[in-house]
Parts: C-alpha cells; structure tokens; sequence
C-alpha cells in the first residue's frame, strides 16, 4: 500500500510514520509512505500556495495550481492510486470505508489548510472527499493520518494477525470489553474475580456480557444497527425479564410515600 501525503506541513507525518505500527509496516514493505510539501510546487520566489477568496470573505483559500502540480508527482509515485481530499464536506470515514480503502494498492492523501482548496482543484482531481467527523479542525493531516492508521492496521501480517476476525461483520458494532492487568487489586479497586479464575468459557461468556452491556449503556445505535449473535439474544432476553421483575416489584410496593420536608 502506497501512500503519498500532499501537505504545507510534512514535517508533521514524520513522528507519525517513524514510531509503533507504522514505522514496522514501513520497515516489511507492507506500506510505503511518501510526503509532498506542496509548497515545492507553487510557483514565484515567494511559493505562495493560497490567495484571497473571489466574492470576499474571511481567511484564504489553497491555489490550484500548486495542488495540481503536486498531485501530478504524486500520481508518478502512485499511477493506481486515487487522489482523496480531507475535508470537512467529505464522506463521514468509518471503519467499513477503512476496510474498501484497504484493498487499494494505494491513495493520495491531499491535506487542505485555511479555509479549504479552489473548486477547479477538487472537480478536476479528487476522486473521493473523506471527513473524519463532525468537528472543526485546522487542516487535513490529522485526518490524513487517521485514515493511513485505520488503513494500515487493515493489511494482512501488520499486525499479529491475532485481530482478523475484525475484518469480519461482527467488526466495529460492539464495544470493547474492559480490559485489566496486574496488580490484582489497584487502590483497593479489585480485577472481576471471574478473569483470574481460569475458567476459560466463564470468562468468555462474562466478556460477551460486558462487552453487550457496555454497549447498551453507552452507545445502543450500534445495537440496533448491527447482528445480534444467539448468545447476546440470550444475555438481552435475560436482563429483559429482569428488569420488567424488577418494575413489577416496584409497581406492587404501591405509590411513593410522601418525602417528608426540604
Ligand atoms: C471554521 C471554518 N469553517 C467554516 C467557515 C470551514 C472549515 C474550513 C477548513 C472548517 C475546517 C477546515 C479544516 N478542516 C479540515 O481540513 C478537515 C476536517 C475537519 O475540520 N473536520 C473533520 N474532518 C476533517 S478532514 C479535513
């Protein structure tokens, strides 16, 4: 997987790409990343890459020019790869689109600054416009660099191959489960007894458990968008009966007394 970043700030991708998962997909071969600076392609002593937005208005707006020229030397070192455009009017980017982005032999990854790129720019060359989500950032790289990460962690051997089944539907429609270390007891807050027990289907049926709850507290849209498995049926149906018992109890205790002052 190719990646060519188009950026006034290269010097940002460099901590990025030199430490963790990155720097070892880097060091396998199984990605290769390159950084334009886009200012080597604008034009004059002073390689001005944005200018005054026509019809008026606050902040500046990129040069197409420079993009253009740049995205051409990018297409050199990635003729296969589609050119995508960080923005805020993008495509929301999640984990489905990070799996399509995977199977590409590469992109071109074009970082905006100020108030975003000339029209001319995006109509005549970006293939896709991909945001991160629904909050105000300064420029493209931070979600440039999402993207390479959620990509990266994708192709088969960058990592262990231990997290492959999350290449499968059951993906990214439940929470994490909690996750606990040594020591057995920190600041008198203990691990679930359950996980130190051994008992390997316990704990697996208490992870599905946790993981559902958590979900269900935190965010029930995955819930509902998602494929419930038979067992999570089983734990929904379970806490089902149990909270209607509960409301039933209650209902029978009859109304509430009076609260007696304050
Ligand atoms: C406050 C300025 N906005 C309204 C006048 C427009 C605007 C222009 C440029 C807002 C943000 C940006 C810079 N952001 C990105 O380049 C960006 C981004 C983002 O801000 N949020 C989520 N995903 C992305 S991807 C690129």
């Amino acid at each position: 997987m190719k990646f060519v970043v188009l950026t006034i700030f290269p010097e940002l991708m460099d901590a990025f790409w030199a430490n963790g998962i990155m720097r070892r997909a880097i060091q396998s071969g199984a990605i290769d990343t390159t950084a334009i600076n886009i200012r080597d392609y604008a034009e004059g002593r002073h390689r001005v890459t944005d200018d005054r937005p026509y019809g008026g208005g606050c902040g500046m707006v990129m040069k197409p020019e420079p993009l253009a020229a740049a995205t051409k030397a990018a297409r050199q070192m990635a003729p296969r790869a589609p050119t995508l455009l960080l923005s805020p009017q993008g495509q929301r980017f999640d984990q489905r689109l990070a799996g399509q982005l995977a199977q590409l032999p590469g992109m071109i990854l074009v970082c905006g600054r100020y108030e975003g790129v000339d029209e001319r720019f995006t109509e005549q060359f970006v293939d896709m416009e991909i945001s991160i989500g629904d909050f105000v950032m300064t420029g493209g790289e931070v979600g440039a660099m999402a993207v390479m990460d959620a990509v990266t962690r994708l192709i088969p051997g960058v990592l262990g191959n231990e997290d492959s089944a999350e290449q499968d539907s059951f993906g990214d429609d439940r929470l994490d489960t909690a996750h606990y270390t040594r020591p057995p007891a920190f600041e008198g807050d203990e691990v679930p007894e359950v996980l130190l027990s051994g008992h390997h289907d316990r704990i697996a049926r208490w992870r599905c458990a946790d993981a559902l709850l958590r979900t269900f507290a935190r965010r029930p849209d995955l819930l509902r968008k998602g494929r419930l498995s038979d067992e999570e049926m089983a734990l929904l149906s379970a806490w089902h009966r149990e909270i209607e018992s509960i409301i039933r109890e209650q209902i029978g205790r009859g109304p509430d007394p009076p609260s007696g002052g304050g």
